[in-house]
């Protein structure tokens, strides 16, 4: 029998899910979910490597869960969890921390670009890779959907599983990466050198997905356009023009170049209106299945039973770490 490859892949409770999360990770999450083992985790400890508010971020746990309800994540098929409900990632976190070089760390590019002006930093954000290999190295994992702005922490998370490997011997599964070609950098609807992202401070650069139809509309009648009046794909001279035609594309279903003979000779205006309009479709169901899931009070249950399970595979490959650093004395003879 052939074993099926086991998924790993977390989003952060830190706000609300916007469509660069849904285009990037989720929809690649659901479309994984029946041929994987796929374990899909709120990394709630990722959360607060910057200020969180405790009601707040409790809420936001829940409805990160109903909205991977919403979109397609059957319980049944995939593990659901929260990340701070399974202690093996916080204690392989450490672990892991001890292996990581400051050098690798000071190289990534979200810790610099999340630093960057700010007065005090915590440390939690400059050792965040170390935690998110370990979420990932844990499960043994083979395949990690994400966006591209995680392809560096996931390199990351290759080396220091090799290095663990070579100096302690054979303990991690080195994962791969898993891209869309399209999607996988949704940028800012107000400025497309930026990626789409739900902490940026200003709401009218992303579509979130529990936006009303009014919001959607006026969000995307405000995105910024470039300068001629062309509808057609071409990052490099018509950045802001060809972020909207692949998320047009990747909600309608339909490739880039129909988009563009659909729209030629007809100017920004209709295009936008339709796109919004495509998306009041794509989320008016998603948004009614995540009302109702929300308010079901299941959700908790769904998420014990996740951490359950998550810890029946997690508590193996953390035995065999200790055993390999040579940690304790009770968990192995
Ligand atoms: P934050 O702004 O709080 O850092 P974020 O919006 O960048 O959050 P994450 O929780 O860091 O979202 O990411 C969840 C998943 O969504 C990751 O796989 C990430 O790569 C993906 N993702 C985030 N933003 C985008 C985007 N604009 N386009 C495509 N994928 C994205
Ligand atoms: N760093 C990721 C969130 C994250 C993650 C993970 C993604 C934490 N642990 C493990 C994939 C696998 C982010 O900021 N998007």
């Amino acid at each position: 029998m052939s074993q099926r490859q086991r998924v790993f892949s977390g989003i952060q409770p830190s706000g609300q899910i916007t469509l660069g999360n849904y285009l990037g990770a989720l929809k690649q999450f659901v479309n994984l979910q029946d041929t994987a083992d796929a374990f899909y985790c709120i990394v709630d400890l990722h959360a607060i490597t910057v200020p969180q508010d405790p009601t707040l971020l409790r809420e936001r746990i829940l409805d990160l869960a109903s909205l991977y309800i919403a979109v397609g994540l059957d319980p049944n098929k995939s593990t659901l969890f929260v990340q701070s409900d399974v202690s093996a990632h916080s204690e392989l976190g450490w672990v892991l921390q001890c292996i990581v070089h400051m050098g690798e760390l000071s190289r990534m590019t979200q810790f610099k670009e999340k630093a960057e002006g700010k007065d005090s930093v915590s440390v939690g954000l400059f050792t965040y890779p170390a935690l998110m290999a370990a979420d990932i190295l844990l499960y043994q994992t083979n395949l990690v959907p994400v966006g591209e702005d995680q392809k560096q922490h996931l390199e990351l998370t290759r080396d220091i599983g090799e290095r663990f490997n070579t100096r302690f011997g054979s303990t991690f599964t080195l994962p791969e990466v898993l891209l869309l070609d399209q999607g996988a950098r949704i940028m800012s609807l107000d400025d497309p050198t930026k990626k789409m992202s739900k902490s940026n401070s200003n709401p009218q650069s992303r579509i979130e997905m529990l936006d009303s139809p009014d919001d959607i509309r006026k969000k995307m009648s405000r995105a910024v356009t470039d300068s001629d009046r062309e509808v057609r794909f071409d990052p490099k001279q018509k950045p802001a023009v060809s972020n909207l035609l692949a998320i047009y594309s990747l909600s309608a279903n339909k490739s880039i170049q129909t988009l563009e003979k659909e729209y030629q000779g007809k100017g920004y205006g209709d295009f936008k209106k339709d796109l919004a309009e495509v998306l009041v479709n794509t989320l008016q169901p998603i948004q009614k299945r995540y009302a109702e899931i929300r308010n079901s009070g299941e959700i908790q249950d769904i998420l014990k039973r996740g951490a359950n399970r998550a810890k029946e595979v997690a508590r193996p490959t953390l035995d065999l770490v200790k055993q390999q650093v040579g940690l304790g004395c009770t968990t192995h003879s």
